[in-house]
């Protein structure tokens, strides 16, 4: 298959090749490099952009010299491999000072310090020149539905989102902000677990024109939802401003696999969504494709090289067998005989009433209920020809 074009837009955050394997019952299996090493091997194996939290770069700790020069040091390896910092984020989890979250913590403190790191990142993001500011509130949440206020904490969420999208608009920065929601892990219940939460929570913001979705594959499946209505559901809703793509196997931990390394039909309708669109057109993802998985911790450092090129390669493939699956004139024939195109028509007509609606027999007193109870859709059949392009 092709290699990975800039036109593609991939990209990777420098968390995900970086990932030495350190998990809940294992140490590093891995060496940790600096991340203007991993920012130059993404760029030579066909990534466009790259993305990373403010400590992929920098400690926590750090002074704020150390904070400028390692941050200039990935601009200037990317600048140098001709990659874009496309999304900067902040990290308000790895810290014991935010083990009951950032904006939703109960220590009105702590709330006032993680503000005040993502404010900074903010900043930062937008004098690199990022688009797009994710807010995974992994922290944000709870294990003991007896420790928290659970309405106090969901205005705390929405004071501080409003008060991070509120200073964007007021620097005047061209920069978004993309929720990230995730059902469970590492807290035992988070907040905004699903796209549609978030979604709702965003409808209730002062400042929610500059907030939308960063959905994760892994992340709605998880909840054994399906990842491709989440992002039809954001789009729709002219939310969808970033996606994390991966691949994860049923309701398991968040397993951060390859893309299409899980469940692959459903990462072929992704695919076939974003590349080729609604069947009845309406909006587009124009955005990154941008890959949020994890070299699973058997690999070394070849086989984190390999799982990065494996996502796009991925991608490349699935994205040729949906463009050749919505082309099939066979294809069109199905989607036709399915009546995919007659939902794209409104309900009532142009010009219709509720009046004149009501007064149409041919709706209510004349309409075939029985007839119509019998018709054929020709689902399965339709979606057997597009596993015939799938498997090909
Ligand atoms: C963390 C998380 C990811 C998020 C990252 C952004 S951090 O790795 O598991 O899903 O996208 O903060
Ligand atoms: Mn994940
Ligand atoms: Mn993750
Ligand atoms: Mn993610």
């Amino acid at each position: 298959t092709r290699q990975p074009r800039p036109e593609d837009k991939f990209s990777f955050g420098l968390w995900t090749v970086g990932w030495n394997a350190v998990d809940p019952f294992g140490t590093a299996t891995r060496p940790v490099l600096d991340p203007w090493e991993y920012t130059a091997k993404l760029a030579e194996l066909g990534a466009w952009g790259i993305t990373f939290h403010d400590n992929d770069v920098f400690d926590f700790a750090a002074t704020d010299a150390e904070r400028h020069d390692r941050v200039m040091k990935v601009k200037e390896a990317a600048d140098a491999a001709g990659v874009v910092i496309e999304m900067v984020t902040t990290n308000t989890f790895t810290h014991p000072v935010f083990k009951d979250g950032g904006l939703t913590n109960n220590d009105r403190s702590i709330r006032r310090f993680g503000l005040r790191k993502v404010l900074r990142n903010v900043d930062l993001a937008a004098e690199l020149g990022a688009t797009t500011f994710v807010m995974w509130g992994g922290r944000e949440g709870a294990e003991y539905d007896s420790s928290k206020d659970l309405n106090a904490a969901f205005d705390r969420y929405k004071e501080g989102l409003d008060t991070v999208a509120g200073y964007i608009k007021s620097k005047g920065y061209d920069l978004k902000i993309g929720l990230e929601p995730k059902p469970n892990e590492p807290r035992g219940d988070i907040f905004l677990p699903t796209v549609g939460h978030a979604l709702a929570l965003i409808a209730e913001l002062d400042n929610g024109d500059v907030v939308g979705l960063n959905p994760e594959t892994g992340h709605e499946q998880m909840a054994g939802l399906n990842y491709t209505h989440a992002l039809a559901q954001a789009l729709n809703a002219g939310k969808l401003f970033h996606i994390d793509l991966n691949g994860q196997s049923g309701l398991k931990y968040d397993q951060d696999k390859a893309f299409g390394h899980g469940d692959l039909v459903s990462a072929f309708f992704t695919v076939d969504l974003i590349e080729n669109g609604f069947p009845c057109g309406g909006p587009r993802y124009e955005g990154p494709r941008h890959f949020d998985y994890k070299p699973s911790r058997t690999e070394g450092m070849e086989g984190v090289w390999e799982s990065a090129s494996a996502n796009m390669e991925m991608y490349i493939r699935l994205a040729e067998k949906a463009k050749a699956f919505r082309e099939d004139p066979a294809t069109a024939e199905l989607l036709k005989a399915a009546s995919v195109y007659e939902l794209g028509e409104p309900t009532l007509a142009e010009g219709e009433s509720v009046e004149d609606f009501l007064a149409d027999a041919s709706v209510y007193e004349d309409f075939d209920a029985d007839a119509k109870g019998a018709r054929e859709y020709h689902f399965v059949e339709l979606y057997q020809q597009a596993m015939r392009h799938l498997i090909g």
